[in-house]
């Protein structure tokens, strides 16, 4: 596969690596993308309007299930090439990863402190006291699955963070400084519409770094970036590494 040649030359020179992942990186392991037709019973439902703290308000089980559901094909999915490829190269150079997707494919392919900027499907808490609660992730019978009560009483809720909701304060701060130190930044299958994840690009560029996109696609970011590499996750990452370190 051709890797694009600039890319290459930034990526062995760089001193800092970091890559933004969106829901594209995970779409190789199975795990259908945000923007992507959604699977089965939620097919109707938009996750624009599902992952928002007034729908948990007005049908928390429906919300509930559609978490569950999500975390149920988490467990049946394994981390791709690309997470794999990104896992082996921080092993040599400094490479931070500051992801939006809610999964654990990072992790599971070996990369460590991986920066969750929208929380994850594993770390649900209360929504009254914030306790937090072991992931207990169990395939939904049906559409709707009453979330299961805290101690308090309060529902437990889904560790992720919804449409209209603050980022987690500290992997955001972790985030801006990944973008501000790093010399490249290389941004995998999102669409870029997200903010204020979708402006660490910015921030990285606005820092002096190269920015990159690995995404089949057109996006929102493609007119912005440096370098557009219409490629994807599994297949690029991998072929990026093996130039980088032959
Ligand atoms: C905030 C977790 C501040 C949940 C997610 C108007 C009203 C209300 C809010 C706003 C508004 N205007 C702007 C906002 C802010 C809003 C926002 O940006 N809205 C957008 C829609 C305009 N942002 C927020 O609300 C954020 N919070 O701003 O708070 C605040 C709060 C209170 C008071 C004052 C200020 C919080 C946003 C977080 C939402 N949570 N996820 C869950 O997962 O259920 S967002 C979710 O969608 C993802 O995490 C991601 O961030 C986003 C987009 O998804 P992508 O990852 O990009 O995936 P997508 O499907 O879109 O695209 C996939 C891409 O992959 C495609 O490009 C495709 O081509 C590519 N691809 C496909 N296959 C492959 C591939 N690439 C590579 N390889 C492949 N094989
Ligand atoms: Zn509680």
């Amino acid at each position: 596969m051709e890797v694009p040649p600039t890319l290459v030359e930034k990526a062995r020179t760089a001193r800092s690596i970091t890559v933004l992942t969106g829901a594209g990186m995970s779409a190789e392991s199975g795990l259908p993308t945000f923007r992507d037709a959604q699977t089965g019973l939620w097919a109707r439902y938009d996750p624009m309007t599902l992952a928002t703290p007034e729908a948990w308000r007005e049908d928390p089980a429906l919300v509930w299930a559609w978490y569950q559901k999500r975390g149920a094909m988490l467990q049946t999915a394994e981390p791709n090439a690309g997470h794999l490829a990104l896992a082996t190269w921080s092993k040599f150079q400094d490479i931070r990863i500051v992801t939006q997707n809610v999964d654990d494919l990072h992790e599971r392919a070996g990369s460590t402190n991986v920066i969750h900027v929208h929380g994850s499907l594993l770390t649900p808490y209360c929504d009254s006291c914030h306790t937090p609660y072991p992931a207990d992730v169990e395939e939904p019978t049906g559409e709707r699955v009453p979330p299961p009560k805290c101690a308090c009483g309060g529902l437990i809720r889904p560790g992720v963070v919804w449409f209209g909701e603050m980022l987690p304060e500290d992997a955001f701060a972790r985030a801006i400084d990944a973008a501000q130190r790093c010399d490249l930044m290389i941004v995998v299958g999102t669409s870029g519409i997200v903010y204020p994840a979708a402006g660490l690009a910015q921030l990285a560029q606005s820092n002096g770094a190269s920015v990159a996109e690995i995404n089949p696609a057109e996006t929102e970011a493609s007119s912005q970036v440096d370098i557009r590499w219409r490629a994807t996750a599994a297949t690029a990452l991998p072929a990026l590494l093996a130039q980088v370190n032959p």
